[in-house]
């Protein structure tokens, strides 16, 4: 007989194993001081910097992968660029560039990417990937207190043959990082209590400096952050360039600390 290589554990170890540890820490995350809504560049980076200063950190993505628009420069081409002063961040992160033109950085998508997620980790950020934001939880005087949230599949489904009620996470802060849908945004707009615009044409030499600056709180419990702030404000887009969107995200930290009372 060949000596066995692996451990003597079996399906029924494994199934626990996921099932449990799934469980223990959903369980545990039903609470949270603050869920970020979208893994891309500008939750992720918003994530890692509340989860190193101590802060419960939830973040619900849609697609089973992390990382948003941050695989993926512009034009299917894998290389992503960021305009000064963010290269500083690139460095915290340990992500290699090259500076094409002074100025302008530029690094590798998955690189960068893969960096970021696992900065964001490191950190202790827990994530719910493959769910989907479907509605916000309210509070007096309409705060939002909370998401509602869906398995990703339930929505590719026929209504027919899926009749799957959400469930709720609460939290004391929300942050809408879901990029250009804004959908939690756009969520509180459908019932009224908040203006949502569209973002504007390409100009990016005054977009990223106006997201940046627009980042907060634009509802009662609910911070703004990346490309969502371009849409809640009608700002103009930036195209494929993302250090607004890690500097945005390094502001919507900061502000979700303050209403944490945590700075
Ligand atoms: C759960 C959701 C939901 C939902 C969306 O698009 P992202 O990369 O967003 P940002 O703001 O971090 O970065 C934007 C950047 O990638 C970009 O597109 C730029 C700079 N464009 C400029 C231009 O001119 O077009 O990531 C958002 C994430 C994605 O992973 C989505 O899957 C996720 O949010 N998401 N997750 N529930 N309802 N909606």
């Amino acid at each position: 007989m060949t000596k066995k290589i692996f451990s003597a554990v079996g399906e029924k170890e494994v199934t626990r194993a996921i099932v449990g540890e799934y469980a223990r820490q959903f369980n545990e995350y039903v609470e949270s001081d603050a869920v970020i809504v979208g893994g891309g560049p500008s939750g992720l980076i918003a994530g890692r910097d509340l989860a190193t200063a101590g802060v419960k950190v939830l973040v619900v993505e849609r697609n089973n992968y992390l990382g948003g628009g941050f695989w993926i420069g512009g034009f299917l081409l894998n290389k992503i660029t960021v305009r000064g002063p963010a290269e500083s961040i690139l460095d915290e992160l340990g992500v290699p560039y090259t500076e094409t033109t002074p100025g302008l950085f530029v690094a590798d998508g998955p690189h960068a990417c893969a960096k970021l997620i696992g900065a964001a980790c490191d950190a202790g950020v827990k994530i719910l990937n493959m769910t989907l934001f479907d509605d916000v939880v309210l509070r007096e005087n309409n705060r939002v207190a909370g998401v509602v949230i869906n398995w990703t599949p339930v929505s590719a489904l026929p209504r027919e043959i899926t009749c799957v009620d959400p469930v709720a996470m609460e939290s004391k802060v929300v942050v809408d990082a879901t990029g250009h849908d804004a959908s939690v945004a756009k969520c509180l707009e459908r019932r009224g209590l908040l203006k949502c615009s569209t973002y504007g044409a390409m100009w990016v030499e005054r977009s990223e400096d106006l997201v940046v600056e627009h980042t907060g709180e634009a509802h009662p419990g609910l911070v703004v952050s990346g490309m969502a702030v371009s849409t809640v404000y009608g700002l103009p887009r930036m195209g494929p360039t993302f250090g607004g969107m890690l500097l945005s995200g390094k502001r919507a930290a900061e502000v979700v600390l303050k209403m944490l009372g945590k700075k």
